[in-house]
């Protein structure tokens, strides 16, 4: 709960507060948000007259604006196809190396329209870069820390207690935690196949993550997989006023974007959905497909799927392979099936089929609004 009383969890508690402004001090939430918003607040209370008829005021932050991915330096819906190989070449035993670089640095990004996030960052992005890699390889992940805090890349996987990337382990070699403006090169082989992540695993732990620091790590099978239209999707979460809570959800971090663009795919095609579930400070995620459902495939550890469902559940770390075909053309849903999250985010569409043929997706302008104001609850 922040000083000033706002926080998501009391405002989704029910329309009943928010139709009693004086019982939550609207005044306050007035107060608390940015040049610019009471205006359109009153245009939007003046327009409809909700205002106080158990309707939030949605105007909580300037209509039409829109996150400014350039200065992100990323785009939700580029990170959904964007698998980082990094350099590889063959060792004298004839087996493969790949290697990457990854830089920590700290970074001011906006999460949704006009909300601003001190976040901390694998190579300026929020997730981090999918790392891709075939199971038997050797992988050389040389960290470095630019950031103003001590960090470290965990990877899930099997290795050596030194790469860990444990602080007080592997200190011996170098690969415990590693200090701002220190480096460490982190080596061990791709294994098992699947989907896994790597994270920071400093403490507070919770906080080192919350923050940006993890990514989507994919190891593919010798065999590999049917050929398909590949995407990642990271569950993420944001807790813009530190109150151990988050304020906005998402996948691959901007809240509501694959609502204003929804993710374009083909009609009988095969799609693969890459799902981790990094969120912070809610112990389950959820994911669930309108109209459809998918075959999936727990951790990605094995080409037989467990499931045919629509809905799927993780706990932070659990992270699965969807595996479906969309019969029809159209918009479809995909949302967090915990409401909250979904109104506060974590929502977007497929779109399937010719776009020229299709009409907007008719729930945007009902969904992409914060039911909280759009400041993280900060004065
Ligand atoms: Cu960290």
């Amino acid at each position: 709960m922040s000083d000033n009383g706002i926080s998501r969890r009391r405002l989704l508690g029910g329309a009943a507060a928010v139709a009693a402004p004086a019982a939550i001090g609207l005044g306050g939430l007035l107060g608390a948000r940015g040049p610019g918003v009471e205006s359109a607040l009153a245009d939007s209370t003046s327009a409809n007259g909700h205002a106080g008829h158990g309707e939030f005021p949605h105007a909580t932050f300037a209509a039409g604006t829109a996150v400014d991915h350039r200065a992100n330096g990323f785009d939700p819906t580029e990170i959904l196809r964007d698998f980082d190989y990094g350099k590889t070449r063959r060792l004298a035993s004839g087996r493969l190396l790949r290697e990457w670089e990854i830089v920590a640095h700290d970074k001011e990004i906006e999460v949704a329209p006009g909300v601003k996030y001190e976040a901390w960052t694998y190579n300026g992005r929020v997730p981090g870069p999918t790392l891709r890699a075939r199971e038997g390889e050797l992988l050389r992940i040389r960290f470095v820390n630019a950031s103003e805090h001590p960090h470290t890349m965990h990877f899930h996987g099997v290795h050596r207690a030194g790469m860990d990337g444990m602080p007080g382990i592997g200190e011996m070699n170098g690969g415990g935690q590693v200090e701002p403006g220190e480096s460490f090169t982190y080596e061990f082989d791709a294994s098992p196949f699947g989907l896994h992540l790597y994270h920071c695993h400093v403490a507070p732990l919770a906080a080192h993550i919350a923050r940006g620091l993890y990514g989507a790590f994919i190891i593919d099978p010798k065999q590999g997989r049917p050929e398909a239209d590949e995407m990642v999707m990271v569950m993420n979460g944001f807790d813009t006023n530190f109150d151990l809570a988050n304020e906005v959800y998402a996948v691959n971090t901007v809240g509501f974007h694959f609502i204003n663009e929804p993710i374009q795919v083909k009609r009988g095609e095969l799609v693969r959905v890459y799902l981790v579930n990094v969120l912070e400070y809610d112990p389950l995620n959820s994911f669930h497909i309108h109209g459809n459902f998918f075959q999936f495939y727990p951790t990605g550890t094995s080409l037989t799927p467990s499931e045919y469902t629509d809905t799927v559940i993780q706990g932070q770390g659990q992270r699965g392979i969807l595996e479906l075909e969309f019969p029809f053309d159209g918009d479809y849903m995909f949302h967090a099936h915990v409401s909250e999250f979904a109104e506060l985010g974590w929502t977007g569409f497929f779109r399937v089929g010719d776009p020229s043929k299709l009409t907007a997706a008719a729930a945007a302008a009902a969904y992409c609004k914060l039911p909280w104001g759009g400041n993280g609850g900060r004065a």
